[in-house]
């Protein structure tokens, strides 16, 4: 049993543009608030039969047509918001969408704020705070496999965790706070019930969710690939190549980089982010040591370690310094300076500098990210709920502490309680509604 947020019910009618800036095939303007039926004829002239498809043209104030296209209408509370929705789609410039935009302003519409229909939805008892957060983790998604968790998250795979384990919480509070207000029964009311072991059982399963809550954010985070190696072999050169800009200092001096760069690049249809890093070598110089701690730093996070070599080299280095977990890839650079290369290196022989090889490189990152294996029925989290879930994990520890002194109990198991339904939205300030609703585009 949850308790719902108590809310103010909202009176504004609010519309956006729906589809992404630029242009398109189709744009969508997006109308949610009370009376949407009065609007529809107000804009085009139509009563709308409720989720049919309307062909129609929207007309100015003077009655010159605006665009022409598709009306839809999904009256309360069956619609993305649980209010009234007006979808039209029209054609997707945004001049033209802007026009239509304006006609519902001038109709007493007002903008919509970045998150506000997704928000709505929430209000509305339609999603909960961890679904609503997984809309925008959906649209933001880098990969396949992003993109299917966030959708796992938005169906309730995460959100029926939580509730089975706030549900579990509710019961034991239950009978602590029985044994507390009976003091005179008979029977122990924790023993009888096995309480300790509900707690215990309860501590166990949410260990394992946070196991799977911290490997859902890497889902979200996207693969992050680092580039690390000695000094001049062509690290920054190779990062440049795969950002198609010069986004890196290349020098033929040794020690050119200090700061990690870092850069978002597509290899297909995926987004990776990759790190240029300060050559490792020995030195005495304080700017390099801080340089060469940051490297060893982002390969400590790293998903996977490219490791440079110069091909040309008498000596080919080898990988070191690399955290256990963490693959690495011999990347032989420079290949374009030796005559005959073919079957010579063990690794990926490129030249970052020409261009050779890179586009095999850049497949196998693709073949890399699509194939990482986190697990069927894999769903998305954020640092907010992993935080909320150790805090919860603490606060179980201080009950299982406090386990003798009943009045101790209670309260440790009221705010592990408190805590863990904040993931989902059920005991939460307007505040933190704010930040994160706030982070979502326009006419979401
Ligand atoms: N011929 C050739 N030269 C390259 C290639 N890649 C890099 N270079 C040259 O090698 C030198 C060093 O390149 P960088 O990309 O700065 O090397 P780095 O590994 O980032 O060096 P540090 O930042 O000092 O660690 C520059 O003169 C580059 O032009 C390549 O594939 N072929
Ligand atoms: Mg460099």
């Amino acid at each position: 049993m949850q308790v719902p947020l108590q809310v103010n019910h909202v009176t504004e009618l609010i519309a956006a543009i729906a589809t992404a800036p630029g242009h398109g095939g189709i744009g969508v303007v997006r109308i949610s608030g009370p009376d949407v039926r009065l609007f529809a004829n107000q804009l085009s002239g139509i009563d709308p039969k409720p989720r049919h498809a309307h062909f129609c043209k929207l007309r100015d104030a003077l009655g010159d047509v605006l665009d022409e296209g598709i009306l839809l209408y999904f009256p309360a509370p069956n619609s993305y918001t649980g209010e009234s929705v007006l979808e039209f789609q029209g054609h997707g410039g945004p001049a033209v969408l802007n026009l239509v935009l304006d006609r519902c302003i001038d109709l007493g519409a007002r903008l919509a704020l970045p998150g506000e229909f997704t928000k709505r939805a929430f209000l509305n008892n339609r999603i909960d705070l961890v679904q609503a957060e997984s809309v925008s983790d959906l649209i933001e998604a880098s990969s396949a496999q992003a993109a299917r968790a966030a959708l796992r998250s938005l169906s309730g795979v995460f959100s029926q965790r939580i509730n089975g384990l706030c549900e579990r919480l509710i019961e034991l509070r239950m009978l602590v706070e029985a044994s507390i207000d009976f003091p005179e029964e008979d029977i122990d009311i924790l023993d009888k019930f096995n309480a300790c072991q509900r707690l215990l059982d309860l501590q166990n399963d949410l260990g394992a969710l946070l196991v799977q809550a911290q490997s859902g954010k890497r889902i979200q985070d996207g693969v992050s690939v680092v580039i690390a190696g000695p000094p001049n072999v062509g690290k920054s050169t190779l990062l440049n190549a795969f950002a198609g800009d010069d986004v890196a200092i290349v020098t033929p001096y040794a020690g050119t980089t200090r700061d990690p760069i870092t850069e978002t690049i597509q290899v297909g249809p995926v987004l990776l982010s990759m790190t240029d890093t300060a050559g490792l070598h020995k030195t005495l110089d304080p700017i390099e040591t801080e340089g060469i701690s940051r490297a060893h730093k982002a390969m400590r996070t790293a998903d996977l370690v490219l490791w440079v070599i110069d091909a040309t080299s008498k000596e080919l280095s080898e990988p070191e310094n690399i955290p256990e977990n963490v693959p690495v890839w011999k990347i032989y650079n420079k290949i374009d300076l030796i005559a005959q290369h073919s079957g010579l290196f063990g690794g990926i022989a490129v030249s970052a500098h020409s261009g050779l090889n890179l586009n095999k490189l850049r497949e196998e990152l693709r073949i890399f990210v699509e194939s990482r294996d986190f697990g069927e029925g894999a769903f998305t989290a954020r640092n907010r709920h992993i935080e909320a879930l150790r805090l919860t994990r603490d606060q179980l520890d201080q009950a299982l502490q406090n386990y003798e002194v009943c009045e101790l109990l209670a309260e440790s198991l009221r705010t592990a309680h408190q805590t863990l339904s904040r993931i989902t939205g059920t005991f939460d300030s307007e505040a933190l509604l704010g930040e994160i609703f706030s982070r979502f585009c326009i006419g979401k």
